[in-house]
């Protein structure tokens, strides 16, 4: 074969794996390296058993949905949230559908604006299961409203409660895992936490702080390997995290039954987040296209992200201000397209 048939046949395979790669893209629901491990990596059912994983933000959403999956690969599970009877109504789910019994689950009411509480709700998850393998933050609440119309009690309520909120209830269950030389940090974060949009600035804020405290934190812990921080960013799940945001008021949220099905299923964002913490992995991006787009154009691309955001924020803004769900339109377009 003469050199330059080999070349061609070369070239051929690299412009067919690109076309192979675009397409897979295209159909991506999660980053490369999230997918990958997926498909080759460790599997939840085999690391995750018989672990102690405490998860705020358990009363509804991707919380509600993560401890149902849990409690199927036999963990115990500490339940945390405000609303005790939501709580109680999840447990009793988890008993019915998993395969745990009442003792392997602990109801722990939290508030986690109410910083000064957060000693004590740790020392009673060490009482109940002697140890925290892994902590999941993923209580927190999202926003809908412009800057101009919001006051400033929205931003110091979006950082008193995303940011430092995790923050404290992790301080408190830092020096336990430190001194077990082992464990997990996760902290659900969002695609917002990557790319800034319009509507949801102070949001956007809080999970901005929190990516740059947990990789921060990373690697102060690089003399612990045995103790992991992952980042997780979802991008639109369905949930009530739009129904429950703030709005221009502390007092006002957007209590509105948008139509969520062109969002992800809660079911496969919290598989795709156990095989992220079965792995290990550092930062993952959970999101259909065209977020998961944005959020690789904002890694990689800053410049074209900032043009494109202003385009597609145009449209954010506009839905908004007639009373729309904010990503629907431009999501529904896209799909409409690819299915
Ligand atoms: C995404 C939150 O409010 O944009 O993390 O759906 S929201």
């Amino acid at each position: 074969m003469s050199w330059e048939l080999l070349l061609w046949l070369l070239a051929l395979c690299a412009l067919l794996l690109l076309l192979v790669q675009l397409v897979r893209f295209v159909r991506a629901d999660g980053d490369l390296t999230l997918l990958w491990a997926e498909w080759q990596g460790r599997r939840p059912e085999w690391e995750l058993t018989d672990m102690v994983v405490w998860v705020t933000g358990a009363s509804s959403g991707i919380g509600e949905e993560l401890v149902y999956q849990l409690s199927k690969l036999g963990v115990s599970l500490v339940l945390s949230a405000r609303r005790v009877h939501e709580l109680e109504r999840v447990k009793r789910r988890c008993l019915e559908n998993g395969n745990l019994k009442e003792k392997d689950i602990l109801v722990l009411p939290l508030d986690l604006t109410d910083t000064s509480s957060h000693e004590e709700v740790t020392k009673a998850v060490l009482q109940e299961f002697g140890r925290i393998d892994i902590l999941v933050n993923n209580g927190g609440r999202s926003q809908r409203s412009l800057v101009v119309n919001t006051s400033l009690d929205v931003f110091k309520e979006l950082i008193e409660l995303n940011y430092l909120g995790t923050v404290s209830l992790t301080k408190c269950v830092l020096p336990h895992m430190i001194e077990r030389k082992q464990g997990k940090i996760v902290v659900v974060n969002s695609i917002s936490g990557i790319v800034s949009v319009p509507v949801s600035s102070g949001y956007c804020a809080s999970k901005h702080a929190l990516r740059g405290f947990f990789h921060s934190l990373r690697t102060e812990l690089v003399d612990y390997p045995g103790i992991t921080v992952s980042t997780i960013c979802p991008g639109p799940v369905q949930s009530d995290i739009v129904k429950n945001a703030f709005s221009e008021e502390v007092t006002k949220t957007v209590e509105n039954n948008f139509d969520q099905s062109y969002k992800m299923a809660t079911s496969r964002c919290v598989r795709l987040m156990l095989i992220s913490m079965a792995n290990d992995l550092k930062e993952v991006w959970i999101a259909d296209q065209p977020f998961l787009l944005m959020a690789y154009l904002w890694q990689y691309m800053p410049t074209l992200a900032w043009w494109l955001t202003n385009k597609v924020g145009k449209k954010r803004i506009t839905n908004f201000k007639s009373g729309m769900d904010t990503d629907s339109s431009y999501s529904t377009m896209w799909k409409k397209k690819h299915d």
